[in-house]
């Protein structure tokens, strides 16, 4: 395994084996399979183009070549930051094929994020866009290297513009000559990917799974979702598709899984979202809440009211607390079956079933995929609390991870001594075993789906000359269910807020983490006695000043979970 990762304990990962839950596939093989079997069925559509099973694994095998050509091999780190376009299918598949490792990066980070993906995973490459959204990658990329010194390669998924050190995808393609120029053959023991955490404290960590584990999580989703290979899927990502929803819960792989269709949204508004149900008749979605209420207002009486939406079977929404309120409207308005999803990169993925009664689908987040998810719901000491009654959830099983890569202290408080996964929720549970996702213990900000480490965003803040302190904290909004408020203490004469707005932006922080409010105080209220932890102060500051909705700024849809 690679280096800084936690393997399963033996006696675990042969349990795992003995139950059938990992097979032995690599995600490289998994794609190769597929692309023999529907090799003539349209895998992926997006951004103008239309690929079959047969041209994509083509593709993945050429790139793989022309990056074994580039000189990356197994185990190296390669950073993916790629919008929903179909390369970045190829991307992933060729890393797979050669036993590289994708890390992922979502499309809204920025200078501070990548640099520090960049380096802290010491990758070789880089793989970003030319422009999108009116952003310039290459740009980014050049900042990156200016400021880490790294990565060797920077490919270009479209016109490299002629920068200098940077080579457009299709030169490597094209480059490649034929054959996957495979140095080592990947094992399915072996890591397969570094997803990113939602995070708590301070620097992002990343999330290690492997081939066996992730296919697995991808299987049983397939399967709970009722994905086959007898009836044609077509699966809308409207959320970016490196993060783990639409990759595997059952996202993009489970759509592969059983030959279907992939079709890519740009941006998950429900003008493209909805025209693209209709155009390409999609039978399943998956989308944030924020995002679900926008298709449902666009729909009930909004511009979108007109779109026949008759192929949409199901809609999936996670990431968040979906209220029952907003869940109940989704079957009257959109004509479709709702799924609730309670999911983390860090494995443990819950779904309502299909053929679970309403108000469990409306009111619960789901019940988890594997008979062998442990399951403990717990006090503050550890306790485990009796039946029905709220505590934190903990976990482990057959795709839970073990441990957090190179972050030795981190694992030795986020996972208990026996290997449960602490995953920060406060929930409940229900008779029938569904979980009802209450609140959090954890030291984050869920902005919509989209998480924010409240440390991370103090830290940027605490560099500015005109910061004395800083704490930040969710703010509860209607919309987005929380939104990120900076308390500042101010050293002197406060600093203009569109100032320190601008300074947050210069240090290259994702726009989802800079403040929707920044509220100057001339103390933070006190906390007990001695040496004062942020995470008090915190708590303190957001249970002395609980801002309402009438003061939260206008909604802005959230771009992803
Ligand atoms: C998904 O993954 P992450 O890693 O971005 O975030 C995980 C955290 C959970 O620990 C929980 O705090 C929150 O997001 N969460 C939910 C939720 N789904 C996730 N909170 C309440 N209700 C829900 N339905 O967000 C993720 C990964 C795979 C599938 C779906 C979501």
């Amino acid at each position: 395994m690679l280096a800084g990762c936690t393997p399963w304990p033996t006696e675990f990962a042969d349990l795992y084996r003995e139950r059938g839950y990992w097979q032995g596939e690599t995600l490289g093989a998994f794609l190769r399979e597929r692309a023999h079997r529907f090799a003539e069925r349209t895998a992926v559509v997006g951004a103008g183009q239309r690929w079959t099973y047969a041209e994509l694994d083509a593709r993945a095998d050429r790139t793989a070549a022309g990056l074994a050509r580039m000189g990356i091999t197994a185990g190296d780190r390669v950073v993916v930051q790629l919008p929903n376009r179909p390369e970045v299918f190829e991307v992933v598949f060729a890393l797979f094929l050669l036993g590289a490792l994708p890390v992922y990066a979502l499309p809204a980070h920025r200078r501070a994020e990548i640099s520090y993906l960049c380096s802290f995973t010491e990758a070789t490459a880089l793989v970003v866009a030319d422009t999108d959204g009116g952003f310039d990658y290459r740009e980014l990329a050049e900042q990156v290297r200016a400021e880490t010194g790294g990565p060797e390669h920077v490919v270009v998924a479209g016109d490299t513009g002629g920068r200098p050190g940077m080579t457009s995808l299709e030169q490597v393609r094209e480059g490649g000559g034929a054959g996957p120029g495979a140095t080592a053959v990947p094992e399915p023991g072996d890591v397969a990917f570094l997803q990113l955490s939602g995070g708590t404290t301070g620097l992002p960590k990343l999330i290690p799974r492997t081939h066996d584990d992730y296919l697995y999580s991808v299987r049983a989703s397939a399967e709970i979702c009722e994905l086959d290979t007898g009836t044609a899927t077509v699966y809308l990502a409207a959320l970016p598709v490196v993060h783990n929803f639409p990759m595997s819960s059952p996202g993009f792989l489970g759509v592969f899984s059983a030959g279907g269709t992939v079709v890519l949204a740009p941006d998950p508004g429900p003008a493209t979202c909805l025209g693209l149900v209709e155009t390409e008749g999609v039978t399943h979605t998956a989308v944030v809440p924020p995002v679900a209420m926008l298709w449902l207002d666009a729909v009930e009486g909004g511009a979108q009211a007109h779109r026949d939406l008759s192929s949409l079977r199901v809609l999936q929404v996670g990431g968040a607390k979906f209220s029952a309120e907003a869940a109940r409207r989704v079957g009257p308005v959109l004509g479709c079956m709702l799924q609730q999803v309670f999911g983390m990169a860090e494995g443990l993925v819950n779904y309502t079933r299909y053929d679970d009664p309403e108000e469990t689908v409306a009111t619960t987040q789901g019940r988890p995929i594997s008979p062998d998810d442990e399951i403990r719901v717990v006090d503050s000491d550890g306790t485990e609390v009796p039946p029905g009654a709220l505590g934190e959830l903990h976990t482990r099983g057959p795709y839970t991870i073990r441990g957090y890569y190179r972050a030795p202290e981190h694992n030795a408080v986020a996972f208990t001594s026996d290997g449960f996964y602490r995953t920060g929720d406060l929930v409940r549970r229900t008779p029938s075993g569904h979980f009802v996702v209450e609140g959090r213990a954890k030291d984050q900000i869920n902005r919509g789906g989209e998480k924010v480490a409240p440390d991370e965003v103090e830290d940027h803040l605490l560099a500015h000359p005109g910061v004395h302190d800083a704490a930040v904290v969710a703010m509860p909004d209607r919309f987005l269910g929380e939104r990120v408020c900076a308390y500042v203490i101010p050293r002197g004469e406060s600093p203009a807020r569109a100032e320190l707005l601008r300074f947050l932006r210069g240090r290259g922080l994702a726009a989802y983490k800079i403040p929707d409010r920044i509220e100057f105080v001339a103390e933070f209220p006190a906390t007990g006695v001695g040496k004062v932890s942020r995470r008090e102060l915190r708590e303190a500051v957001r249970a002395a000043h609980v801002p309402t909705d009438r003061e939260t700024a206008p909604a802005q849809p959230a771009h992803q979970p």
